[in-house]
C-alpha cells in the first residue's frame, strides 16, 4: 500500500469547469456518463497527462472533442485511467462507465440502502461513481440528470434546483438538478427512491424563502419533527451569530438506514444515518435528542465551513472538521447549558481523544502522511480540532474571532483553502501574531502543563510558574514549545474572584483593566518551555483556578492541594473547574485505590470525597445536570490512561467498589433525587427537563449498584412506569448492572416491547454489549446471529461490536476472548464494509498499555489480521502501524 504525504502536495495539471452527469439507474447495472469540460492549467502545452481516479468501474467508452480514443491513446488499471497527451486547449471529455450499486457493500459511492439508491462520496467515493480529479482542489459546477424506474424510485434527487422533469418510455422518469455552486467531487450526491417528506420553509434575514424536506420511509416522517426543530434553529442560529445565510431555495436532508458516517454535509443535499434524524420521546433518549441537534447543525454548518470554503486537499481536513465542530459545540451551548455542553465535550476528549494522541496513531490534527484518508476522520482531527479553533476565540473574544471569520470567508469563498489560510485570516483580523501556534497543527501528542505557584506576603506577589512538555509520537521524537493559551482567575479565602490588574512576565508588565473595570478571570499566553507570571498586589494567598472553562486541550499538573480541590469544588465561579476539581480529586483517589488494591489492601474511601459529593448532591442552587455530571466517577479508561501498565481488573473493582460505597452512604440522598425528579409532565426537549431526567437517572444508577431487593424494585418501577425513552432506558440499564433474574426479564420485555423498531433494538444490542457482566463475550457472540442484527449495517455494528470493545473488563478478559473474537469480526467485516471494519481494529491499537499476558494475545490477533490474504488498506493501515 502507498502511503500519500502532504509534503508532496502538487497543483493539478488541469481544471475541471462544468461537468454534467447523467445516471441511468437499473436493476442490474448502473450506467454513468460523464461530460466534463477540462482546462489545461499552468502547463498548458506542456501536454502533461491527464490522470483520473477510478475504482470498480468498467469503462465502456472515452471521448476527447467527441471523438472515441483508440486504445493507444490512453491506459487503465484498477485505480486510475490516464489520457497521455490530451489536447493543449480546452477541451470536451466524455466517459461512460457501467456500475453495480446493488453489490456495493462498502457504502461508498453509489449504493442501495433498504432498495433506495443513495451515494457517499467523502472522502475518495466519486472515483467508485466515474472516472474523475477525485481531489478536494478540483471545484467545478455540476447538473445531474437521473433516469429510473418511476413506481420503484418516485423521489429522484441530486445538490442544487430541480430544473426539469418528466416521463420516459417503458415505465421510467428523469429528473435534471442543476448546481450553480463550484464543488469539489466529495459532495456530490444522489438520492432515488421511495420516499416521503416533511415540509417546511424557513425566512433568511435577506428575505429568501427556502424550502425544507426531510426525506424517510413514510411511517418514519412524525419522527422527523425534532430534526426539522433543529434545522431550522441552526439557519437562524448562523445567521445571528456568524452572519451567515443559506443560499439556495431549497435544504433537503434525506435518511438511510444504512451509512459509514454520522451525516454528509452534501450541498443541499445531506445524507444522514437514521439514529441521527429520527426521534419520539418514547423511543429517542435525550442523548439521542441532543446528537441530533448538534449534528443537524454540524452538516448544515459546513454549507460555509466546508462547502463555500473548502479544504485544498485531505490533509486540511480539520479545517473544515475542527471549524463546524466548533460551531456545531457552540450552537447547542447557546441552546442549552453552556458549562454542562462544555463538560460533555472535555470528556469526549479525554476519554476518545487523548488516548488516540497517546498511541501507536497518534497524529496532528493535521496529518502529515496516510494510507487511506478514510482512517483520519478521527477524534484528533475533530474533537481536538475543535479545541485549537476554540483558542483563537480564547484569545480574540467573540468579536474578535467573528472578525476574523468575516475576513476568511471574504478573501476565500469559492476555493479550496489551507489551515495557514484560517490562521492568517484569524491574525491579520486582529493585527496580532501568535508565535508558536502553528505547531499545534504539525505536531502530535497531548501537551502536559505543570503549574508551580508560591506567595509572598511581604510583597503581595504570587506567581505561577509554568512548564510545557509535548509527549514524543511516532515519528516526532522532539517536541518545539507550543502557544499555550491559560485562563485563570485567583479565588480568595471567602470563595470571591480577586481583582487582577496586572501581570508580569517575559520582562514585560501588562495591565488589565485598561477601561477601569475589574478584571477576575485573564488569559496567560505561555509560548516558551517554561515561563513565569507574576500577579502584584494580591493581599492574601490565593487559590489559583487555573485552565478555566479548558482554555487549550493539554493535560494539567498543578501543585493545588486536596484542600485547594475541595475549595474549588465548593466555591470556584467558573462552574466548568468546579467539576473539574471534582475531577481531579477523583482521579487522585481511584488511583491511589487502584494502587491498594493490587497489593491486596483492604479499600477505604475517603470520607472527605463523599462528604463533597453529598454537599454537590444537596446544593440546590447548583444546576440538576451539573450535579449529574459532577456526581459521576471519571471512566474506566481515563485511569487506565494514567497507569504505567493498564489493570483493566484493578480499575474496574475500584469504580464498582467506590460507587457501591457511596451509594450506600449517600443513600436516602439518592432516593430523594430520584423521587423528587420524577416526570410529572409530558416530555419536552428543553434543558431544565432534561437536567431533571439526568439527575434522576444518574442517581437511580448508583443506587442499582447496592443490588439489593429495594432498589431492584425501585429501577422496575421507574423500567415500568417511565413514559420516555430516557427514563425507560436509564432504569433498564439499571436494572441490567447485576447479574440475574431481574436483569433477564427487563432486557426480554424491552426487546419485546420494542422489536419493530430497529433504532431502539441497536440500543438493546449496544445496553448488552458494554455490559460489565463476567463471562459477556459469549452473550455478545450469540446476539451475532441474532435474527436483528446484520453486519452490513454499520450502525447495528458499532452497537454491538463497538459497544463491546469499550467494555474493559470483557474486551480485555484475561483469557484473550475478547480479542479473538475482535480479531474474527474484523476479518469478516472487512470483506463487506473495510472501513466499518477499519473503526473496529482501531479497538486494538493501544495493546502495548497493557501486561504481558495481554499484549501476547492482542498481538497475535493483529498479527493474523494483517497477514491475511485480501486485505483492505484500511484496515491494513491500522493494523500495522498498530504493530509498528
Ligand atoms: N460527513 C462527515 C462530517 O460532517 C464528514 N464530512 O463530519
Ligand atoms: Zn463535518
Amino acid at each position: 500500500p502507498k502511503e500519500i504525504f502532504l509534503k508532496d502536495y502538487m497543483k493539478p495539471d488541469y481544471f475541471f469547469d462544468t461537468v454534467d452527469l447523467q445516471f441511468q439507474l437499473g436493476e442490474e447495472k448502473t450506467i454513468v456518463t460523464s461530460k466534463i469540460v477540462v482546462s489545461p492549467g499552468v502547463k498548458a502545452g506542456v501536454s502533461a497527462p491527464l490522470v483520473l481516479h477510478g475504482r470498480d468501474l468498467i469503462l465502456l467508452s472515452i471521448k476527447v472533442n467527441g471523438t472515441e480514443l483508440k486504445s493507444e491513446e490512453y491506459t487503465v488499471n484498477s485505480r486510475n485511467l490516464r489520457l497521455s497527451t490530451p489536447p493543449a486547449d480546452v477541451f470536451n471529455l466524455e466517459i461512460v462507465t457501467e456500475i453495480y450499486p446493488q453489490l456495493n457493500t462498502s457504502l461508498e459511492g453509489l449504493y442501495k440502502s433498504t432498495g433506495n439508491f443513495c451515494t457517499q462520496c467523502e472522502a475518495e467515493g466519486f472515483r467508485k461513481i466515474t472516472y474523475f480529479q477525485d481531489r478536494p482542489d478540483i471545484m467545478a459546477k455540476y447538473t445531474c440528470c437521473i433516469e429510473a424506474d418511476k413506481t420503484l424510485y418516485p423521489v429522484l434527487l441530486s445538490n442544487g434546483n430541480l430544473i426539469e422533469q418528466g416521463d420516459l418510455e417503458g415505465g421510467k422518469h428523469y429528473a435534471l438538478w442543476e448546481d450553480p455552486f463550484k464543488k469539489p467531487s466529495y459532495l456530490f450526491a444522489l438520492v432515488a427512491g421511495q420516499l416521503d417528506c416533511r415540509d417546511d420553509s424557513f425566512v433568511t434575514c435577506s428575505g429568501r424563502n427556502v424550502a425544507l424536506r426531510i426525506w424517510t420511509p413514510a411511517q418514519d416522517l412524525p419522527k422527523t419533527a425534532h430534526a426539522m426543530y433543529s434545522l431550522k434553529a441552526a439557519m437562524k442560529w448562523d445567521e445571528e451569530v456568524f452572519g451567515l445565510e443559506y443560499d439556495l431555495d431549497l435544504f433537503n436532508i434525506v435518511v438511510v438506514p444504512d451509512f459509514n458516517m454520522g451525516a454528509m454535509e452534501n450541498k443541499s443535499l445531506n445524507i444522514f444515518q437514521s439514529r441521527l434524524v429520527l426521534a419520539s420521546p418514547e423511543t429517542a433518549t435525550d442523548g439521542d435528542y441532543a446528537a441530533i441537534l448538534g449534528v443537524v447543525g454540524h452538516e448544515y454548518f459546513h454549507n460555509w465551513t466546508g462547502n463555500r470554503v473548502t479544504c485544498r486537499d485531505w490533509f486540511q481536513l480539520t479545517l473544515k472538521e475542527g471549524l463546524t465542530v466548533f460551531r456545531d459545540q457552540e450552537f447547542s451551548s447557546d441552546l442549552g447549558c453552556r458549562t454542562v455542553k462544555r463538560i460533555a465535550d472535555v470528556s469526549k476528549l479525554r476519554i476518545y481523544q487523548f488516548p488516540q494522541d497517546a498511541g501507536p496513531m497518534a497524529h496532528p490534527i493535521r496529518p502529515h502522511s496516510y494510507i487511506k484518508m478514510d482512517n483520519f476522520y478521527t477524534v484528533t482531527v475533530y474533537e481536538k480540532g475543535a479545541e485549537v479553533v476554540r483558542m483563537y476565540k480564547t484569545m480574540f473574544g467573540a468579536s474578535g474571532f467573528r472578525k476574523g471569520m468575516d475576513l476568511y470567508f471574504q478573501r476565500h469563498d469559492g476555493q479550496a483553502v489551507t489551515c495557514e489560510d484560517f490562521y492568517a485570516a484569524m491574525c491579520d483580523a486582529n493585527n496580532a501574531q501568535l508565535p508558536n501556534f502553528l505547531q499545534w497543527y504539525s505536531q502530535a501528542g497531548t501537551p502536559t502543563v505543570k503549574v508551580v505557584s508560591s506567595y509572598d506576603p511581604s510583597s503581595q506577589i504570587f506567581s505561577l510558574k509554568l512548564t510545557q512538555e509535548v509527549p514524543p509520537t511516532p515519528g516526532q521524537p522532539v517536541k518545539e514549545p507550543m502557544f499555550i493559551p491559560v485562563a485563570v482567575g485567583l479565588v480568595d479565602s471567602t470563595g470571591k474572584d480577586m481583582p487582577l490588574t496586572s501581570i508580569y512576565s517575559d520582562g514585560t508588565l501588562q495591565t488589565l483593566s485598561s477601561d477601569g473595570q475589574p478584571v477576575f478571570t485573564t488569559v496567560l499566553q505561555f509560548k516558551k518551555k517554561e515561563e513565569e507570571f507574576i500577579f502584584k498586589n494580591i493581599p492574601e494567598r490565593p487559590v489559583p483556578s487555573l485552565l478555566r472553562g479548558y482554555s487549550a486541550p493539554v493535560r494539567l499538573d498543578s501543585d493545588l492541594s486536596e484542600s485547594d480541590l475541595f475549595f474549588l469544588l465548593a466555591n470556584d465561579s467558573d462552574e466548568f473547574n468546579r467539576w473539574e476539581a471534582g475531577q481531579v480529586l477523583a482521579r487522585k483517589l481511584m488511583l491511589s485505590l487502584v494502587a491498594d488494591f493490587q497489593q491486596q489492601k483492604t479499600l477505604v474511601l475517603n470520607p472527605k470525597f463523599v462528604a463533597g459529593l453529598r454537599s454537590v448532591l444537596r446544593n440546590t442552587s447548583l444546576d440538576k445536570e451539573f450535579i449529574a455530571k459532577a456526581i459521576t466517577l471519571p471512566g474506566q479508561g481515563e485511569i487506565m490512561d494514567m497507569m504505567e501498565v493498564a489493570d483493566p481488573d484493578a480499575v474496574h473493582a475500584v469504580r464498582n467498589f467506590i460507587k457501591q460505597e457511596l451509594a450506600l452512604q449517600l443513600k436516602e440522598d439518592l432516593l430523594a433525587a430520584v423521587t423528587s425528579n420524577r416526570s410529572s409532565e409530558s416530555y419536552t426537549f428543553d434543558h431544565d427537563s432534561m437536567a431533571r431526567r439526568a439527575l434522576k437517572n444518574t442517581c437511580l444508577a448508583y443506587l442499582a449498584s447496592l443490588n439489593e431487593p429495594d432498589v431492584t424494585e425501585l429501577a422496575l418501577h421507574e423500567y415500568k412506569s417511565a413514559t420516555n425513552m430516557t427514563e425507560q432506558f436509564a432504569a433498564l440499564g439499571a436494572l441490567s448492572q447485576n447479574p440475574g433474574q431481574a436483569r433477564d426479564d427487563a432486557l426480554l420485555d424491552f426487546y419485546n416491547k420494542w422489536q419493530d423498531d430497529y433504532l431502539v433494538v441497536s440500543k438493546w444490542f449496544a445496553l448488552q454489549a458494554t455490559s460489565d457482566i463476567p463471562g459477556n463475550v459469549a452473550n455478545v457472540q450469540k446476539l451475532l446471529s441474532h435474527p436483528a442484527f446484520d453486519l452490513r449495517n454499520p450502525n447495528k455494528v458499532y452497537s454491538l461490536i463497538g459497544g463491546f470493545c469499550g467494555s474493559p473488563v470483557n474486551f480485555h478478559a484475561k483469557d484473550g476472548s475478547g480479542y479473538r473474537f475482535l480479531g474474527e469480526i474484523v476479518l469478516q467485516l472487512d470483506k463487506i464494509n473495510p472501513q466499518v471494519a477499519s473503526r473496529m481494529v482501531s479497538a486494538f491499537s493501544r495493546w502495548r498499555r497493557y501486561d504481558e499476558t495481554r499484549q501476547a494475545l492482542a498481538k497475535a490477533q493483529l498479527e493474523m489480521i494483517v497477514s491475511a490474504d485480501g486485505l483492505s488498506e484500511n484496515v491494513y493501515e491500522i493494523a500495522s502501524k498498530s504493530l509498528a
